[in-house]
């Protein structure tokens, strides 16, 4: 077994859409479990932080206003191959390129309001989970995760 443990967020338009529960029970279903989840409003440092590598692109400054407006809702997920499978649930970042039946091409209009973040790689995924979780707010699902895959 390959388990991987990635950040995800629903991201302040999910919140308040009332989205967290369709975005959670989609991940669950996949089988994933989550390994530790709050809710918090980001600062402007860390929201830069989480996006450093669009610093400097024209959507940059939107990004991290719209981030930083409401709270959200922050999630580690585990899983086989969990960076690539909730990638996969999330759907292309532009809603229109999105397949129907992912996140996006079902529930978003629009890139900029995209309701949900997913780390695109192991290294980000250690990155970014440490912008919002300590090491000690994890919790240890493993034996769900050994009862529910197999190779
Ligand atoms: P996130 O990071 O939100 O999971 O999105 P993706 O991983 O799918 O896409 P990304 O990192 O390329 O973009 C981050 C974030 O920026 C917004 N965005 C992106 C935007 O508003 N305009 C743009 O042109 C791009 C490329 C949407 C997601």
């Amino acid at each position: 077994m390959t388990i991987e443990r990635t950040l995800i967020l629903c991201k302040p338009d999910a919140v308040s859409r009332g989205l967290v529960g369709e975005i959670v029970a989609r991940l669950e279903r996949r089988g994933y479990v989550i390994a530790a989840m709050k809710m918090l409003q980001l600062d402007g440092d860390r929201a830069r932080a989480h996006y450093a590598e669009h610093a400097g692109k024209p959507f940059f400054g939107d990004l991290v206003a719209f981030i930083t407006t409401g709270p959200l809702v922050a999630m580690a997920v585990e899983g086989e191959n969990a960076i690539e499978g909730c990638r996969q649930i999330i759907g292309a970042t532009n809603p229109l390129s999105a397949a129907p039946g992912s996140i996006r091409g079902d529930l978003a209009q629009t890139i900029g309001r995209n309701l949900v973040h997913g780390s695109d790689g192991k290294d980000s995924a250690e990155r970014e989970l440490k912008i919002f979780f300590g090491a000690n707010e994890f919790v240890s699902r493993r034996h769900d995760l050994e009862r529910w895959i197999k190779d």
